[in-house]
Order: C-alpha cells, then sequence, then structure tokens
C-alpha cells in the first residue's frame, strides 16, 4: 500500500514551513486608474495617471532578488515552487467592465489563503487583479492531483461593477487629516454590495482567523469567510491610524505563539486586544522602518520593514535593510535571516507578501481557548 502524500498543510504563521510559493515579477504593470486602486495610490505617487508594463531593468532587479531569496530558502531545506506569469500587458474585461492593463504576480499572499490543507483565492477587489488567480492554477492543480487530500476553493468572483466603490474616494485631493477621519470610521472604499476580501488581509492562529477590514476586504467578505471556515472563529480587526488600510501584513504581525509585533501607527484598539491579552499574548510596538520614504513607483508604505517571513519559532527572515526590525526580532531572541528585497517593493510588497504557505509542520491548535 503506497502512502498518501500530504502535500498542503498550514494552520498558522509560524510553525516550521517546509513548502512556500515565491513570485515572479515577470511582465508586473503598473495598472491602469480604475475606483479601488486609485484610493491606494498615495496622493503625491508619481504612479497617478500613468500606467503600463515596469521597465525591464526594474523587472530583472526584482527578479534577481525573489531568485535570490528562493534560494536562501531552498538551502534551508525548504521547497520553492514559482507561479507562471501571464501576460500582464493585456486588456481584461467581463460583462460588467473593462481594464487596460492586469498588474502581476510578486505577491502570492494577497491571493492564495492556505488553512489546514485547503488553498483558497480570494475575491480580490481591484479589476486589474480579477484574473491573477490564473498564475497560481499550473501549481494548484499539481497539488490537487498528488494530493488527495487537498481542497483547492476559490471564493465567488465578485462583479466588481462601480457600486463596489465609494465614488467619495475617487478624488485625488482627500488629504491625510480626512482619509484618517474616514479610516477611523470604518468608511473605506469598498461598500458592502458583495462580499471581497485579499487573502493578506487574513491571519492564521490556528482555530482563529484574524481578519483586517479595510480598502481590500469588506464585511460581507468577513462574513463569507465565517460561513466559509465553520471550524474557526472568525475576528474582524481594524486599525485606526491607517491612511491607506490594505493588507494586515505591514501593521500586525505574529513571530511565535504568544508574541505579536504592532505597527506603533495602527495600534490594534483596546477592544479588539482582549482575544490575544486574554490568553497571555504579548502585544508589543514593532521597531521603527529604516526608511523615510517608500522606493520609486511603491504602492507600499515604509512598514514593509514589518513584513517579514518566519521560518519556524526561533528563525525569521527580515529585509537587509531594515536594521531596528531586525535588531528587535533579534533581542526577542529570534535568528534573523537578511534578506535583500528592497528593490522587489514595488512589485507587490516585502517578504511576507511575496510569499504564500503550501507546507508548515503542526497541526490545528487551539490559542485563545
Ligand atoms: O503599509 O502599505 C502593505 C501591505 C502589502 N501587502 C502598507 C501595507
Amino acid at each position: 500500500m503506497s502512502k498518501i502524500k500530504t502535500i498542503v498543510n498550514s494552520w498558522n504563521e509560524w510553525d516550521p514551513l517546509k513548502h512556500v510559493i515565491v513570485g515572479k515579477a515577470d511582465g508586473t504593470c503598473i495598472p491602469a486608474p480604475e475606483p479601488a486602486l486609485d484610493a491606494k495610490v498615495p496622493e503625491d505617487s508619481d504612479m497617478r495617471g500613468q500606467f503600463g508594463p515596469r521597465t525591464k531593468d526594474t523587472v530583472d532587479k526584482a527578479n534577481q532578488l525573489l531568485d535570490n531569496f528562493s534560494n536562501i530558502l531552498i538551502k534551508r531545506g525548504i521547497k520553492v515552487d514559482r507561479p507562471d506569469p501571464i501576460n500582464f500587458n493585456q486588456k481584461t474585461s467581463t460583462p460588467d467592465w473593462e481594464a487596460d492593463t492586469m498588474f502581476g504576480c510578486m505577491p502570492p499572499r494577497d491571493v492564495l489563503l492556505t488553512v489546514g490543507n485547503e488553498i483558497l483565492e480570494a475575491t480580490m477587489s481591484y479589476r486589474c487583479r480579477w484574473f491573477e488567480y490564473l498564475c497560481y492554477r499550473p501549481l494548484l492543480k499539481k497539488y490537487y492531483d498528488d494530493d488527495p487530500n487537498m481542497k483547492h476553493e476559490s471564493a465567488p468572483k465578485p462583479r466588481l461593477t462601480d457600486a463596489d466603490y465609494r465614488k467619495d474616494y475617487l478624488s485625488d485631493k482627500i488629504g491625510i487629516q480626512k482619509r484618517l477621519k474616514w479610516t477611523e470610521d470604518k468608511f473605506f472604499v469598498t461598500t458592502e454590495e458583495e462580499p471581497l476580501f485579499d487573502a493578506a488581509d487574513v491571519l492564521r492562529f490556528g482555530k482563529d482567523l484574524v481578519v483586517q477590514h479595510g480598502f481590500t476586504t469588506n464585511l460581507k467578505g468577513i462574513d463569507w469567510l465565517k460561513r466559509h471556515y465553520k471550524d474557526h472563529r472568525v475576528h474582524a480587526v481594524n486599525f485606526p491610524g491607517d491612511p491607506y488600510p490594505i493588507h494586515i501584513d505591514a501593521t500586525f504581525t505574529p513571530i511565535k505563539e504568544g508574541l505579536i509585533i504592532n505597527n506603533p501607527q495602527r495600534k490594534l484598539p483596546k477592544e479588539q486586544r482582549k482575544l490575544f491579552e486574554n490568553n497571555g499574548w504579548e502585544i508589543i510596538d514593532s521597531a521603527q522602518p529604516a526608511h523615510n520614504e517608500p522606493p520609486p513607483l511603491c504602492y507600499s508604505s515604509t512598514w514593509l520593514s514589518m513584513n517579514v517571513l518566519v521560518l519556524d519559532p526561533k528563525t525569521v527572515c527580515v529585509e537587509k535593510s531594515e536594521v531596528y526590525q531586525a535588531d528587535q526580532l533579534d533581542r526577542l531572541g529570534m535568528e534573523v535571516i537578511p534578506v535583500d528585497m528592497r528593490d522587489a517593493y514595488a512589485f507587490g510588497g516585502g517578504l511576507h507578501c511575496c510569499t504564500a504557505d503550501v507546507y508548515r509542520e503542526g497541526e490545528l491548535k487551539d490559542y485563545f481557548p
């Protein structure tokens, strides 16, 4: 009798990593203007108004960094898979909308959510990212074929009509004060027309899934996750203080059982801290980023400093230039592996963004009984 091989298994963000997907920069485009994306592009960004393929030099450099990161992981005994980029520089459409270009496949974390033996494709909320899952289908097909227990799920594709987006966000002169007030009031760019979520708004703590309500994930998306993950407890969180709230992974980062670093400008509200603190978990302020500005043509903030990849409860990959974050994690007793990635940030994020879990050792646990 041949033994069934489990390929997909991951219940949290810190158990020993054995198999991971690392993104690619090939063909990444600056997407054409569309409602949800415009709300996220910083008001003073040079990306406003321009779109199309990124230059070959920057793509080559980003790919070199992603290849190098993959090799670091492989040398540590971790299996690494890579997506199949499609031609992102083409028009896409559905009966409801058209988009001039797509985006890319550098950040698999945004699209794929692994919980136990299941990989779920998120709905996404940008039209330019609607077809991004296609880049991961060859890998998902292989996992599905080779592991009879693997579950491949796809959340309902959203229609993404104009009804999904608040017109208030269509101006490029909103100003930070108003943005902060809006996000504090949970008045985000996405409406409650239909369920929307990005996978990178979800953190996995065994039995509990913690989901950021913000630009890319709405309450209906969180409710959909609740109905989908019947054996889990799903908690909505939000972080006032972030004028562009997309994705939880530069804001709230579990390092190991019992320890979370939280962006000091985007603190988890007192009420929402109870789940962790009542169970003896520590939430500490993360260190400051080493940079005052993100690199050119980058969507993310300088807080990608916190976008670390935990390899096991004693080992963490930190971007090489983020010396303060590295020092803090070192003082917390972690072995820190410096990884050069800053010149790839503009392609979709940092070390956590550019990866997606396939297999971490360990079982489903209840950390907040
Ligand atoms: O702080 O700009 C970036 C998250 C990318 N996945 C930020 C959030």
